[in-house]
């Protein structure tokens, strides 16, 4: 497709100046560019299609360089992004120096926060919201030329608990104050949860004709609906007429003390942008309910939006190459085995052998390989929804009525269940067990989701038990180990990356050890090593890399670390006792994680800690690009870890000289003294 006018709009001032009759082009033009875009590099594709419309009439109506619109999650940004003069950027999506995936405020002054994780749109809004009125800023009435708010927020976000701390403080907000429900029936997959069944149920039912008929009649009867009617005659007929059909629907916002207006058809512009400017001159907190169609405009992402949600690259066989509708049949590009995948079957197979274990993800069966497991053990398997806190909770519950549950998790939507992991699990010694997917640098989503500091926060709870598995064979044999550890909370960390062949069991061969409690597993060893690495998860694999580069200079060992806490003190004392220089490889933030682990177990067992160098994350954000060049950018590639551990080896070769000839020069001048 020829982009006529998306290369015109620099600004949402240029969008304003166009007539409503071509917005339609506009939004055609945009689906076509970011669904090409994300054919080649992968992105979020079915959430953004889906909000065309409605960003186009946000955009139309607000003006939000002065105006403040904040996302929820963020991954339904494209569409925002385009329509703030970010169209160049886009070729480069989720590289270095192209388009982040999620709002990104280095990026644009339009986007007021970085986000990723769901529930914080409406919060961010009400501080922004308040902030905005003690400065006198905020839009009123009497303040014509103040700032207004208006936050979008998916309906499976919006069940999320910090959602609705967000909306229970929304209600008393006493200006105006948007919500923009994007209701499309769906989180990546199914909604869960009894809110979810609620949404279904309030439909688009009736024209908007039958609605204004019936609008007078229906507030006339609303039990205590004096808010409704007081707003009712400030609206223009479409939005008396929706305002009304949803007092008939059951209101669920109106508790809250939130106005609804809605449901309105989410691709329909112009009433989309009649409602608009009716809301948005309400000086009253209000939900605009708006039901979308995920995957809007392209049949394969209406028909699994699962899929599409956000897939790899993939391409259109059979129809045209523009990735038209007809005759279009569209197939991802194959990847490598994955950990997720891999996990996937582990878990099921480890149910299969202990009818104990129980499993749950919040709102990512796909994500994180629990939708292999599912299908298999109904009964022992759940999907919470995006809800972190409550998951962990749950499964705190099950292991107190004798269950061994597993949370499947990515590791950054872990922090969100921290104080549970503390309070409900920790603290009453109970075995909960976490499967955290993503760990580490995550390629193309950035900061926003790199897995960079579970090791540090869970470190801090008693007796918890912290792994990482460097490949599919030790993902299995940590699995194992953590279905028999119950003395309390336990984790094994892994990365958004293929698993490595370099260790795998051979037929005949040794099969991988099994896990024991704060025991390394030697992968190279030497005799009389220059230096060892001791490697958390798939560093392991960087680290042996690195040795084989290596190998004609120095003789460098290296250990699978395995575990974080307890780290292997015996390995240890053996090393720092023969002053073997020891490089510690992680990636996890350098502060408090496991090279923080390996120096406080040295000086708690006495030991000179001088030798030891550690390599971890950096003390500041990586952004998004490809995984592979974030390790590199981090120096925790295996070419990076080859040229340190040469330094920490030349390094310890100077101290140690001068630790000898200290002595010997002492001497000297001692005897020297003495002749004099
Ligand atoms: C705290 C948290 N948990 C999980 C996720 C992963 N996640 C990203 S988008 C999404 C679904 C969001 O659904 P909804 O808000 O309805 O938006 P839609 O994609 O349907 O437009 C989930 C679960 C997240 N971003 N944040």
């Amino acid at each position: 497709m020829e982009l006529k006018l998306l290369p015109k709009i620099h600004t949402p001032a240029d969008l304003r100046r166009l007539p409503i009759s071509a917005l339609p082009e506009v939004a055609a033009e945009i689906r076509w560019a970011i669904c090409d875009q994300i054919s080649r590099s992968g992105g979020h594709l079915a959430p953004n299609l889906g909000v065309v419309e409605l960003t186009i009439a946000l955009h139309y109506v607000f003006d939000f360089a002065h105006d403040r619109l904040l996302f929820d999650v963020g991954h339904q940004c494209y569409p925002h992004k385009l329509l703030t003069g970010r169209l160049p950027l886009l070729p480069k999506l989720r590289l270095r120096d192209g388009m982040a995936g999620f709002p990104e405020p280095r990026e644009s002054p339009f986007d007021l926060f970085s986000v990723g994780h769901a529930g914080t749109g409406i919060s961010t809004a009400v501080g922004m919201a308040r902030g905005d009125t003690l400065n006198g800023e905020g839009w009123s009435p009497e303040n014509p030329t103040g700032r207004r708010v208006a936050t979008i927020i998916g309906d499976a976000s919006i069940v999320n608990g910090v959602a609705m701390e967000g909306l229970n403080n929304a209600g008393v907000l006493k200006r105006q104050f948007m919500v923009v429900l994007n209701d499309n029936g769906m989180s990546i997959a199914k909604p869960q949860g009894a809110v979810a069944a609620y949404f279904d149920k309030v439909r688009l039912s009736q024209s908007y004709g039958e609605l204004k008929k019936a609008a007078k009649d229906m507030l006339s009867k609303m039990p205590g609906g004096d808010l409704m009617r007081e707003v009712y005659h400030r609206m223009g007929e479409a939005s008396k007429a929706i305002v009304a059909d949803n007092a008939n629907t059951g209101a669920w916002f109106e508790h809250f003390g939130l106005l609804t207006v809605g449901p309105v058809d989410g691709h329909d512009l112009p009433a989309l942008i009649q409602v608009l400017n009716e809301a948005r001159d309400m000086d009253r907190p209000l939900v605009l309910h708006v039901k979308t169609i995920k995957g809007k405009g392209y049949a394969f992402a209406e028909g699994d939006s699962t899929t599409f949600h956000s897939p790899s690259p993939f391409q259109a066989v059979g129809g045209d190459s523009e990735l038209e509708n007809e005759g279009c049949r569209v197939e991802l590009k194959k990847s490598s085995r994955s950990f997720t995948s891999a996990f996937g079957e582990q878990l099921a197979e480890l149910m299969a052998r202990d009818p104990k274990v129980v499993a749950c993800t919040a709102a990512m069966p796909d994500g994180t390989g629990l939708a292999k497991v599912m299908p298999k053990f109904p009964d022992r398997t759940w999907d919470t929804g995006i809800c972190e806190s409550h998951a962990l909770d749950m499964m705190a519950g099950l292991a107190k009525t004798g269950w061994k549950p597993f949370f499947a998790v990515y590791s950054t939507f872990l922090q969100r269940a921290f104080d549970q992991c503390f309070q409900e699990v920790s603290l009453q010694g109970l075995a909960v067990r976490l499967c955290l997917d993503r760990a580490g640098l995550v390629g193309g989503d950035g900061a926003v989701h790199h897995g960079f500091c579970d090791v540090a926060i869970l470190r801090t709870l008693p007796k918890a038990c912290l792994m990482a598995a460097m490949d599919e064979a030790s993902l299995k044999a940590s699995l194992a180990f953590m279905a028999d550890y119950n003395d309390g909370l336990s984790a094994v960390r892994y990365p958004r990356d293929a698993v490595s062949p370099m260790y795998a069991p051979v037929e005949g061969g040794e099969p991988c050890p099994p896990f024991v409690l704060g025991k390394a597993r030697a992968l190279r060893t030497h005799p009389e090593p220059h230096a060892a690495i001791l490697a958390y998860g798939t560093m392991a694999i960087e680290a042996s890399e690195a040795a084989q580069q290596l190998g004609s200079e120095y003789a460098v060992s290296v250990y699978d670390a395995r575990f974080a806490k307890p780290v292997d003190v015996e390995l240890l004392r053996e090393l720092c006792e023969r002053r073997i220089p020891i490089i510690t490889v992680e990636d996890h933030s350098i502060e408090g994680g496991f090279g923080s682990c390996i120096l406080d177990a040295c000086n708690l067992a006495g030991l000179d800690a001088r030798l030891i160098t550690r390599l971890a994350l950096p003390d500041q954000w990586i952004y998004q690009g490809e995984r592979r060049e974030q390790l590199a950018e981090a120096g925790l590639d295996a070419a990076s870890i080859a040229r340190r551990v040469r330094e920490a080896v030349e390094a310890s070769a100077a101290l140690e000289n001068r630790a000898t000839e200290a002595p010997r020069r002492q001497r000297g001048s001692a005897e020297s003294a003495a002749v004099s």
